[in-house]
């Protein structure tokens, strides 16, 4: 039936009004999130023969150990760092972002069977100053959309991010830095900053990471898509730490979502690492699978096959959930400085399940004479604590305001003296 302009244009005007009140809803509300679940058991009991934990060497040697090979079986799947023979540096531009820095790109080569891929990292670093503390963090669209038009394309992207609409149309949806993260801030506050994109090696797509070259390598074991991605922080970790110019004690790991999750798990697979952001992890990332009232183990499993290995997946796999929860990979980042960001809207993440989780994990940092998470409900963020949470106001995705936060919080936890933290944290 066809419709004529008079039906049309009222219709019209329903469906941008909408849109316009759905927008300012993801934007603004003050949902709660919700009443804060149970606690799960405390990292530090008897866990299945091992007994119980009360010292921070017996965390250290015996436990952290047995919980980082279950992470590996039982999850996500090997997720070592992938050595490179050698690593080379080119100079895109001596005078970047308005002569404030330095922008490099990085080339690490993989080896795989007949030969060697190259897994690319641009570094930012500022133009005064040495030893400076890096922030690490993985973008969505490629080097040379996200980071610099003269950095190189990658060999695939996610629909999204082939358009200019489409790149439009995230922004408005996930927030303004969901594809601009704010470097010429970073920068300005003393941090380099290194930039990695997943798609050549590790795809996130369920039929090109089954073909991906990350599974040529001769010392493959069968990992998912996290865990590959989590190799991907290790890798360029490992390059970035041996480079005079950065700190190597202060290295921070920043990941939204997927990557909030791959971050969480490298940086507990590695303690060397020095911080960890993770905006919106949600399940398998910061939040309790078994009290999650967002999304299941078994939801994202069948969303995204490819982000498990095939085993993790099975039926069964979930059996041990209530003990062996993302409590546990909370814990394995004590005594570190951890900042879960959060989204009042973003109920399928169930901040109230990743707030009960660092709760719980605070008892390893205990361990460390540390207080671990300090505040005593969602809203009352305490960014000088080890572990500090905050929810914002809005939906799912990054905004400038969530980057604010991380970056106060680094000022304080990698200030190299009192004086030079700043007076106040900021509340949200
Ligand atoms: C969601 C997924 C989450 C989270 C998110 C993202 O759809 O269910 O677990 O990873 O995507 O990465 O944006």
């Amino acid at each position: 039936m066809r419709r004529g302009r008079g039906g049309f244009y009222p219709l019209a005007w329903v469906a941008v009004a909408l849109v316009a009140v759905a927008w300012c809803v993801q934007f603004t509300a003050r949902a709660s999130p919700g009443s804060i679940p149970n606690a799960p058991t405390s990292p530090l009991a008897a866990f299945e023969g091992d007994s119980p934990v009360a010292s921070s060497s017996e965390w250290t040697l015996r436990r952290a150990p047995l919980l980082r090979r279950a992470f590996i079986e039982r999850i996500y799947g090997a997720a070592a760092p992938i050595a490179s023979a050698s690593v080379e540096h080119r100079t895109i531009d001596a005078s970047a972002l308005e002569r404030t820095a330095q922008l490099e790109l990085l080339t690490l080569y993989f080896d795989v069977q007949g030969g060697a891929i190259p897994f690319q990292v641009a570094l930012l670093t500022p133009k005064t100053g040495t030893r400076f503390p890096l922030v690490m963090l993985p973008v969505f669209c490629g080097l040379d959309r996200d980071v610099d038009a003269r950095l190189p394309s990658p060999s695939w992207r996610p629909m999204r991010c082939r358009t200019s609409l489409g790149r439009a149309f995230t922004q408005l949806s996930h927030g303004d830095a969901i594809l601009h993260p704010p470097f010429r801030a970073m920068i300005a506050r003393g941090y380099a900053v290194a930039v990695f994109y997943a798609g050549d090696i590790a795809p996130d797509d369920p039929v090109l990471f089954g073909e991906a070259a990350i599974h040529q390598r001769a010392d493959t074991q069968e990992s998912g898509a996290i865990a590959a991605w989590a190799s991907l922080y290790l890798s360029a970790f490992e390059a970035l730490r041996a480079d005079p110019r950065i700190a190597s004690s202060q290295i921070a790991f920043w990941g939204h979502s997927r990557y909030g999750k791959a971050a969480l798990l490298a940086a507990g697979l590695d303690p060397r690492v020095g911080a960890v952001i993770a905006n919106q992890s949600g399940t398998f990332g910061a939040t309790l699978s078994n009290a999650t009232r967002g999304e299941s183990a078994t939801q994202i499993m069948r969303r995204f096959p490819h982000w498990f290995p095939r085993r993790s997946t099975t039926p069964d796999h979930r059996e041990d959930a209530a003990e062996f929860d993302q409590h546990l990979l909370l814990a394995l980042l004590a005594p570190r400085p951890v900042l879960l960001g959060n989204a009042a809207l973003d109920r399928w993440s169930d901040p109230a399940a990743s707030f009960a989780a660092a709760r719980s994990a605070s008892a390893v940092y205990a361990l460390f004479h540390r207080a671990g998470l300090a505040q005593s409900d969602m809203r009352s963020p305490q960014l000088a604590a080890d572990i500090a949470f905050y929810v914002r106001p809005g939906g799912h995705g990054v905004r400038s305001s969530d980057w604010d936060r991380a970056l106060d919080f680094l000022d304080i936890h990698f200030a190299p003296s009192p004086a030079a933290a700043p007076a106040a944290p900021r509340g949200v």
